[in-house]
């Protein structure tokens, strides 16, 4: 017996993006930024607590920041990346510390 319905013929037909279709978002990456005054055990605890990072990841990346000067904490849609370093600015205020975060096109 011959299959027949939607999905059993030989024709492939390619899925094109068209206009009414969403793209998908753009993603921007958040680098944190080193500096000589905020505190390796705080820099831990936003990138627990703000990008949901295990102790020991968190360890590594502020680490990386430390002696590269900046790293990675995430990469996300445009609005949840600039909501992200917003709230790593103002936590960071909040505590004293210079800290900063940046969004940068992935
Ligand atoms: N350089 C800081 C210190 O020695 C630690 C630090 C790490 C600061 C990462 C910011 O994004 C940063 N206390």
């Amino acid at each position: 017996m011959t299959p027949t319905g939607p999905g059993t013929g030989d024709a492939v037909k390619e899925r094109v993006r068209t206009e009414h279709q969403e793209k998908e978002p753009q993603l921007f990456k958040v680098l944190l930024l080193n500096d000589d005054y905020t505190t390796m055990e705080f820099v831990v605890h936003v990138l627990e607590a703000g990008f949901q990072k295990s102790p020991a990841e968190a360890y590594q990346i502020m680490m990386h920041v430390h002696v590269n000067g900046q790293g990675l904490a995430g990469i996300y849609p445009w609005e949840v990346a600039e909501t992200k370093a917003d709230t790593v600015i103002t936590m960071a205020r909040e505590a004293g510390f210079p800290l900063k975060a940046v969004t940068e096109e992935a």
